[in-house]
């Protein structure tokens, strides 16, 4: 298992702590995601044999929130 640190922009809201926490949180490979609003932060736990970071930032990128 690997842990990265996202820098998400555009997450308001509950509506869009669920969005990402859900979307990225059914990609097979990933372990937990846990969304920091107040800080624009996303913990992702997540085996990098099954998921690439790349699809990851994908996922959260077609939620319509930006990656920094
Ligand atoms: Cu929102």
């Amino acid at each position: 298992m690997e842990n990265i640190t996202l820098n998400v922009k555009g997450m308001s809201c509950g509506h869009c702590v669920n969005a990402v926490e859900t979307n990225v949180g059914e990609l097979a490979g990933v372990k937990e995601v846990k969304v920091h609003l107040s800080e624009g932060k996303v913990d992702v736990e997540f085996d990098p044999s099954l998921v690439s970071v790349d699809q990851i930032k994908e996922t959260i990128d077609d939620q319509g929130y930006d990656v920094v």
